[in-house]
């Protein structure tokens, strides 16, 4: 798999403002911050695809990104968990995430996103039961690998399947959206199965 191409979909918050061509979806879920639209940025190769800010909780909608004209979807959601926004706020991004997550047919995948520098939250173990429960297939991604030491990622590693009771057979991966190191590498784990390959535009 790879990404060729790749452009700005449109901004949702309610479900007829979804796109209807019925592609498969892989959604980036995480913490306010934890570095969801630099990810995608950096898969995709784009400097500005997706919005990044200094300032977190700004993303209130769910933006969708079309890849590969027409080949399947990037969707980035409002961050969760940002203590300075009010809760009234944080409740209904909360209902924005929840309703996309839970009645989204195409929705194929989610890659949830852990800051590799800290234990996962309990939003982030909230979040990780839910996607299971509803029978979504969940990878986790620790970023900003950049700021540890190979001694850091291994301690971090252990910290995080812990917390999250990851076993073997539960996908795991660091990534660093800064150098991207094994970016192709992850390309084709986080991407694997999702168009079939006849159908791959070359
Ligand atoms: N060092 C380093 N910084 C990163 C990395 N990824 C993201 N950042 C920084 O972290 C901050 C937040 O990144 P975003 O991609 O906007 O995070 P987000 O999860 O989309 O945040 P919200 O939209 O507010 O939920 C920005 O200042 C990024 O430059 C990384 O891999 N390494
Ligand atoms: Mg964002």
């Amino acid at each position: 798999m790879r990404i060729k191409q790749s452009e700005f979909e449109i901004s949702a918050v309610k479900r007829e403002q979804y796109p209807v061509d019925g592609l498969p979806e892989v959604a980036f879920v995480g913490r306010s911050n934890v570095g969801k639209s630099s990810i995608i940025n950096a898969l995709a190769n784009r400097r500005h695809l997706a919005k990044v800010s200094q300032t977190p909780g700004k993303t209130r909608l769910i933006n969708f990104f079309m890849i590969n004209e027409g080949e399947f979807h990037l969707v980035d959601l409002p961050g969760y968990g940002y203590a300075k926004v009010s809760k009234t706020e944080q409740a209904s991004w909360g209902k924005t995430i929840e309703m996309y997550l839970t009645d989204r047919e195409e929705l194929k995948r989610v890659i949830l996103l852990v800051d590799s520098r800290h234990k996962p939250t309990k939003d982030d173990l909230i979040m990780h039961d839910w996607v299971k429960h509803f029978d979504i297939e969940a990878i986790v991604v620790a970023t900003k690998s950049d700021k540890l030491s190979n001694n850091e990622l291994r301690k971090s590693e252990k910290i995080i399947k812990d917390t999250m009771g990851l076993t073997k057979d539960d996908k795991f991966y660091f990534f660093s959206s800064l150098n991207k190191k094994g970016k192709d590498e992850l390309i084709n784990y986080l991407f694997e199965g999702l168009v079939e390959e006849e159908n791959e535009i070359e």
